[in-house]
């Protein structure tokens, strides 16, 4: 170390100018593909190029930037990516409103972004980068639509869709909230229409399994994934309809409740409904009731506060349980897409069933109850769902509730009206969009030779730009000729293309993989090196894809598993959901008036305040309130390490070599090794938590000592001042790496402090320090002993006996007592 004079003063906008400007030439962060270093993969969720940064993406942005500084200088090769989910409506809708082609919009926006990002100090490869609207990525894109085609994972069908009549398009049901439009909160409507799907469902059973892996992600995300899929037991039973010579099957996961069925009703869009209504003496008013339920949300039809509505069809279908005839019904609260779409109403065991028995004044009949007890209608004020044994149903009477469904299931399978089966809450997963700022969907329509796979040569489809953002119901791609008519593949004849683009989740659900490979020009990315990187060590993002985004990204992996085209069956081995940033209790937002921007906060303190103060305010996974004295109090604290560090360059040098260590120095080196084991500890996230917060008071405690020390010793030897100094630059190089960096160059030390490895603790440091004790016998200090601190009392005591002079002393005298008060004194009476 060299005597240096420090600035006066912290100037954080001018030192961190200097050192991003650094390190971007110098493509410091650039992660090498080929290293022998052990790899780490640490990845944030991208975001949608809206313009600006807000303070979630600096939070989420952050947490990942200090994990991935830490792990280079543990030794790993890290790949630390960034790129931009670029398609959606927000561009569409500027593209209408403003008249700027969406393609302009988003690369303004995404240009803006980085700049932000570059100004946080955050060390991405920036050579990785990816956006999804670039065609260099959306032709991936698009190869891995022909790739699900091919294995018979995608197809059309007509389909009622969630329209949103605002947003012009469709919506999967992922994105109707409490029946209203994720993204603009209008009513959704439905709609019939011709759509493309993935066939996830597929997949819905090891989507399921699978979950047992991810030992790195929190529970309450597997829990969420685990009722989405929502895996669920049960019989499917066929009822007779003598009158039209058919049947209908009910899916139930109650079989045990079959003699206590009084109706059966099916879905209003049940495949059966036309023949049995038609020509019924209520045939148009069933009809009009019809119609009303098809447009109701699949919330507003099975939410248990709906009023439930029905009407009789006027037919009946048989039990084959007790060959009794029950009326048919039409009524909101059965959906068409789940099971069969019809259901066995058992008003006694059922809330929905009991409601609607009672609305329609339908018979209740019970089948199930508590051992030794005795239901009566009468006297039920509420459905009966809990375990008990079967009544009143024939020859399973006394049978436990779970035995009978298998005696039942059993029963029906030999006689061929009904069998076992699983149902999946899951839906396929709807993709097509009728927008334009999307990757289009690589299909073309040939009148003679049918729907036809763009060949992969062709790829990209690319967007045109003559269109007409303002169509309406058509998708803006059809109002391009030049894209709509083209020839077709296989006989050449004028053909047309598919003018639907794919829903941005598709995008997103591999963009990971092509990180590993991100300039690949002739494949989506190698193989070889998706298995060097995959899955992603740490994945960090917010709870609001706890759902969509992962559970279509853990679906995209399996088939590129299964396609043989990487070997982990997984994408992301860890994932911290990090919680959300509020200001006065609530979430920030342009509405509440309560936005603090990134870019003020780094022009008025400099980014690496900001930094501290989001990483030091709470743990990362719970919400952290915005706070201008906590910025202050960072900002505080980074001049106090700036004049520390200035403080011990100028401290006096201790040129004694004899003791190598003071005792005051040894104390201060205890502390920095205790704060380097927590805070390698806490960055580490060992057992399943990360600990920034506390890994920075640690280092703030750690200050603290060093301040103590100067202000009681006058001189340090110079090793001592140099490691301290170094040891502290490297502590804070992952959560405030401009400052770090500076100090670092400007104590004198070597290279980038971004480059050195992180501290090893020095065991010898941290070796417990041993004291000396006075032993008493009867009153008076005979002798002393050496024990170290941390010895129990009966190490002291067993210590003390063996002590020859105390032998003597005690001689062939009795011990009375022989009492010991460690860190103290050692006292024994003798007779
Ligand atoms: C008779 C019964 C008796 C039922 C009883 C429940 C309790 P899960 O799979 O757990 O959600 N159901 C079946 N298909 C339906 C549809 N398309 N729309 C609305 N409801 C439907 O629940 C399955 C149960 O939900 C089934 O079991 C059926 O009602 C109803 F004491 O059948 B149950
Ligand atoms: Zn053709």
């Amino acid at each position: 170390m060299k005597e240096v004079i420090l600035l006066e003063k912290y100037i954080p906008k001018d030192i961190e100018k200097k050192w991003q400007k650094k390190w971007l030439d110098e493509k410091c962060d650039r992660c090498e593909g080929d290293s022998q270093k052990p790899p780490y993969y640490v990845l944030e969720m991208f975001p949608y190029p809206s313009g600006n940064l807000h303070m979630g993406h600096v939070r989420n942005y952050t947490i990942g930037d200090v994990i991935a500084r830490y792990r280079r200088m543990l030794g790993y090769n890290v790949l630390h990516p960034m790129g931009y989910d670029a398609f959606g409506m927000p561009a569409e809708n500027a593209a209408i409103q403003n008249h700027i082609p969406p393609s302009e919009w988003t690369f303004k926006n995404i240009q803006n972004m980085t700049r932000q990002q570059q100004a946080l100090g955050l060390s991405y490869d920036w050579d990785r980068e990816v956006a999804t609207c670039h065609e260099d990525y959306y032709k991936w894109t698009q190869w891995i639509f022909e790739l699900f085609y091919k294995k018979g994972l995608v197809y059309r069908k007509e389909a009622k869709v969630n329209w949103c009549e605002n947003c012009h398009t469709v919506l999967a049901n992922e994105q109707v909230i409490d029946g209203t439009c994720w993204r603009c909160d209008q009513p959704v409507v439905k709609k019939n229409l011709k759509q493309w799907f993935f066939k996830i469902t597929d997949y819905a059973e090891v989507l399921l399994d699978d979950l047992e892996l991810l030992s790195g992600w929190p529970e309450r995300v597997k829990t969420m994934q685990k009722n989405w899929i929502g895996r669920s037991e049960g019989t499917e039973i066929t009822f007779a309809i003598p009158t039209i010579q058919k049947s209908v099957n009910l899916f139930t996961t109650r079989p045990d409740t079959i003699f206590g069925v009084s109706y059966i009703v099916l879905a209003p869009e049940h495949p059966l409904v036309e023949s049995l209504i038609r020509g019924k003496a209520e045939e148009a008013a069933l009809r009009s009731f019809i119609d009303r339920m098809r447009n109701m949300s699949d919330i507003e039809r099975t939410s248990t506060e709906a009023e439930k509505e029905g009407m009789f069809t006027g037919s009946y279908a048989v039990n084959p349980c007790t060959r009794q005839e029950v009326p048919i019904w039409i009524a909101n609260y059965v959906l068409p897409d789940y099971g069969t779409g019809a259901v066995m109403g058992v008003p006694a065991h059922d809330q929905r069933d009991w409601e609607f028995a009672h609305k329609f004044d339908l018979p209740i009949h019970i089948v199930i109850q508590n051992e030794g007890k005795t239901l009566t209608v009468d006297t039920m004020s509420e459905p009966y769902t809990d375990a008990g044994v079967l009544v009143q149903s024939g020859t399973f009477d006394g049978l436990q509730d779970k035995e009978a469904r298998k005696a039942i299931t059993a029963w029906l399978e030999e006689r061929k009206l009904g069998h076992g089966t699983v149902n999946y809450k899951l839906r396929d997963w709807l993709i097509s969009r009728q927008r334009y700022w999307g990757a289009p969907i690589p299909i073309i329509y040939c009148p003679t030779c049918g729907e036809q796979l763009v060949p992969t040569s062709d790829l990209p489809v690319r967007l045109p730009e003559d269109v007409n953002f303002i169509a309406g119901a058509v998708s803006p791609l059809a109002t391009s000729d030049d894209f709509l008519h083209c020839t077709c593949p296989t006989c050449g004849g004028p053909a047309m293309r598919e003018t639907d683009t794919m829903d941005t989740f598709v995008c997103s659900s591999w963009y990971y993989l092509r990180y590993t490979d991100a300039r690949n020009k002739t494949a989506a990315w190698d193989k070889e090196k998706a298995d060097h990187w995959l899955g992603v060590d740490q994945y960090i993002g917010g709870i609001e894809h706890a759902i969509l985004h992962l559970m279509y990204s853990r679906f995209c992996m399996k088939v590129f598993h299964d396609a043989g085209l990487v070997s982990e069956r997984e994408p992301f081995k860890r994932l911290l959901t990090q919680g959300m940033v509020l200001m006065d209790g609530s979430k920030m937002s342009k509405s509440k008036g309560n936005v603090v921007s990134p870019e003020d906060i780094i022009e008025q303190y400099g980014a690496d305040t900001g930094r501290l103060f989001i990483l030091f305010a709470a743990p990362p996974e719970r919400d952290l309130e915005w706070s201008e004295q906590g910025v202050e109090g960072s900002y505080r604290f980074l001049n106090r390490v700036w004049r520390i560090v200035e403080q011990y360059l100028q401290l006096p040098k201790d040129e004694s070599s004899e003791a190598l260590y003071s005792e005051a120095e040894k104390e201060l080196r205890y502390q920095e090794f205790m704060t380097i084991d927590k805070v390698g500890n806490d960055i580490q996230g060992k057992d399943g938590r990360y600990g920034f917060n506390t890994a920075i008071s640690a280092i703030m405690e750690y200050v603290n000592a060093l301040y103590a020390y100067a202000g009681k010793e006058n001189k340090i030897h110079q090793a001592v001042a140099s490691e301290a100094m170094s040891n502290l630059l490297k502590l804070l190089a992952p959560f405030t790496p401009h400052i770090a960096e500076e100090l670092w160059h400007q104590a004198g030390f070597e290279g980038s402090v971004h480059q050195q490895s992180w501290p090893i603790v020095d065991k010898e440091a941290l070796r417990v320090e041993e004291m000396e004790l006075p032993i008493q016998i009867n009153g008076k200090v005979r002798d002393r002993i050496t024990v170290s601190v941390d010895s129990t009392v009966e190490n002291i005591q067993e210590m003390v006996m063996q002590q020859a002079h105390v032998q003597e002393l005690i001689g062939d005298k009795k011990i009375v007592k022989c009492i010991i008060i460690p860190k103290k004194i050692i006292n024994i009476v003798i007779k």
